[in-house]
């Protein structure tokens, strides 16, 4: 692992917990002594937040499978080239809330976009460039959206697709953890916010050695 396993992704449907997950473990490292940079996707730069808000605002439909993950990538390339490689390079641990596997799922398994189109974009953007370890937080889809539907913001246009929809997102993902096991964990996120985080804990310390 190039940085010492200090850039984890957390992936997974709406409400699966990957922000409140984010937080707890940021906490713990910032406790530790370690610099901790957060950041999410789509946005994280300021001018990423502005294709994030042109991505998710609006009505469904507003733009083309291939059109969202183009609007993906050029934020993304922004994000690791300013904040995401600057850090890894300080030494700091970047916890990244959604990276490259949602493209992967949302607009490709899940979109009809060409997985081996959003590959070779991948490829040209950011060449090899992926997390160490990306937490795969699955749950239900029915139980995730309860989570989102019982908190007070308004629903963005990704949060108003159908139940199968949602379900194809999540196969997608327990697909891509079956083929790269060494990057990715399924973590069980129906379970106590304070649970999740011990077992996300756990396999960070198993896998950053002498890091923690
Ligand atoms: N997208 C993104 C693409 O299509 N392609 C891409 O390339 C990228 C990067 C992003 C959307 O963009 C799409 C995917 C998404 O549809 P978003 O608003 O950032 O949209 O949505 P999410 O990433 O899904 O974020 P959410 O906030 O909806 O979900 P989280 O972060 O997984 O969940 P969290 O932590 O905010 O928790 C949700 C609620 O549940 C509670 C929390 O308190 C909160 O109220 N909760 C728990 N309750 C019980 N038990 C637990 N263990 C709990 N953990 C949290």
């Amino acid at each position: 692992m190039s940085q010492g396993a200090k850039f984890i992704s957390f992936e997974g449907g709406e409400g699966a917990g990957k922000t409140t997950q984010i937080k707890l473990l940021g906490d713990y490292l910032q406790a530790q002594g370690h610099e901790v940079v957060i950041t999410r996707e789509p946005g994280g730069t300021l001018d990423a937040e502005a294709v994030r808000d042109l991505v998710l605002g609006g009505e469904p439909g507003r733009w083309s499978a291939t059109e969202e993950m183009l609007l993906m990538y050029t934020a993304r390339s922004q994000l690791v080239r300013t904040i995401i490689r600057p850090a890894l390079e300080r030494g700091a641990w970047v916890l990244s809330d959604r990276f490259a596997d949602s493209t992967m799922v949302y607009q490709g398994y899940a979109g009809g976009v060409p997985v081996d189109k959003v590959r070779a974009l991948h490829r040209l953007v950011l060449g090899n460039f992926n997390p160490d370890i990306t937490f795969i937080m699955d749950i239900e889809p029915t139980n995730g959206m309860q989570r989102v539907h019982s908190r007070a913001e308004a629903l963005n246009q990704f949060e108003k697709r159908d139940t199968k929809f949602y379900e194809r997102t999540r196969d997608a993902y327990l697909a891509i953890a079956k083929a790269e096991p060494e990057r990715c964990v399924v973590i069980h996120a129906a379970e106590a916010p304070e649970v999740v985080a011990a077992n996300i804990l756990h396999h960070i310390k198993t896998r950053a050695g002498g890091d923690l």
